[in-house]
């Protein structure tokens, strides 16, 4: 399959409709919606939102009508980037290799940025045009998953627990639980919501599920790896930061080698699971290899 082609379709789409989510900045509160857009434009490869799109696609559904909630996925991604960013968290300069928001905007309108996003993503999935699209049963049912997944029982619960433990030596598992959060949580929550809304049975969205938590730990195990050996280049941003934050990260734990084999082991597995879908499932197969060999 060619998934440059695919990738770069569904890219194109999921720009176009993002391009409609906030108005010009224009009016008294054009600096929030300035620096909303700064950051959801800065280069961001879309995975979420494809694996939404490629979520609804293997169970025969459509990938146009869940564009919302992909989309949603994206602004709630992006806050998070930018309250990482920040200075109270892991004070970082860079991302995609243009300064983070807050270097540009300041702390307080990053902040105001980020709460912006998140709220509006969930503003969108409420929308008429999506429940005139799809069942409103199954909207609410992701909104619900979406929810869970980026809040203390996801993301912002692994987030805690990542800083809490900074400089602490800490067991697998409780790495495990952190990534499982902080990173598989809302990659799961994407592809998951894809096969929701797509009509997927019972069945369907378990295996789906099963298919989302390998990939997403995979993803954090490359996101691990990428920090020791990526380019500089190539990621927008300097190598080694987790080692000098005291990070605890695969590597760390199970050696560079450990890290590599771990990934493989869950992507051939994520692939296993797909075993029961046809060639719809194609695109989450491929999704799946690239989520280990991206260079960014
Ligand atoms: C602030 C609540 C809160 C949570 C932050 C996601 C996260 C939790 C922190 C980001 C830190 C980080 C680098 C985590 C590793 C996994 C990750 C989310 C990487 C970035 O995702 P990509 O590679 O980003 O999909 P792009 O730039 O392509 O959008």
């Amino acid at each position: 399959m060619d998934l440059k082609g695919y990738l770069s379709d569904k890219r194109a789409i999921i720009n176009q409709a993002l391009k409609e989510v906030l108005p010009e900045p224009v009016g008294p509160a054009a600096k929030v919606i300035e620096s909303m857009g700064y950051s959801l434009f800065a280069g961001g490869k879309r995975l979420r939102p494809i694996l939404c799109m490629a979520g609804a696609e293997v169970v025969g559904g459509s990938a146009t009508a869940v564009i919302p909630v992909a989309c949603a996925i994206e602004l709630i991604h992006t806050y998070s980037l930018i309250h990482d960013d920040l200075p109270l968290m892991d004070d970082d300069d860079l991302r995609r290799g243009k300064p983070t928001n807050h270097k540009v905007f300041g702390d307080a309108l990053a902040l105001l940025a980020g709460d912006g996003l998140l709220t509006e993503a969930f503003n969108m999935m409420t929308s008429v045009k999506l429940s005139e699209a799809l069942p409103p049963h199954l909207i609410i049912r992701v909104i619900g998953l979406i929810a869970r997944s980026a809040g203390f029982q996801g993301m912002v619960g692994g987030q805690v627990v990542d800083i809490q433990t900074e400089r602490q030596k800490i067991n697998l598992s409780t790495l495990e639980f952190i990534h499982a959060c902080k990173t598989g949580a809302l990659i799961t929550a994407s592809v998951a919501s894809g096969a929701i809304l797509g009509g997927g049975s019972e069945s369907d969205i378990k295996t789906i599920t099963s298919y989302g938590k390998r990939i997403g730990q995979a993803f954090q195990i490359a996101d691990d790896i990428l920090d020791v050996e990526g380019d500089f280049n190539d990621l927008g941003k300097a190598t080694g930061s987790d080692e000098r934050k005291g990070k605890n990260t695969y590597p760390k734990l199970v050696g560079l080698g450990g890290s590599k084999k771990l990934q493989k082991k869950l992507v051939a597995d994520a692939i296993k699971t797909l075993a029961s879908f046809d060639h719809r499932a194609d695109p989450l197969r491929a999704l799946a290899l690239y989520i280990i060999e991206r260079k960014k």
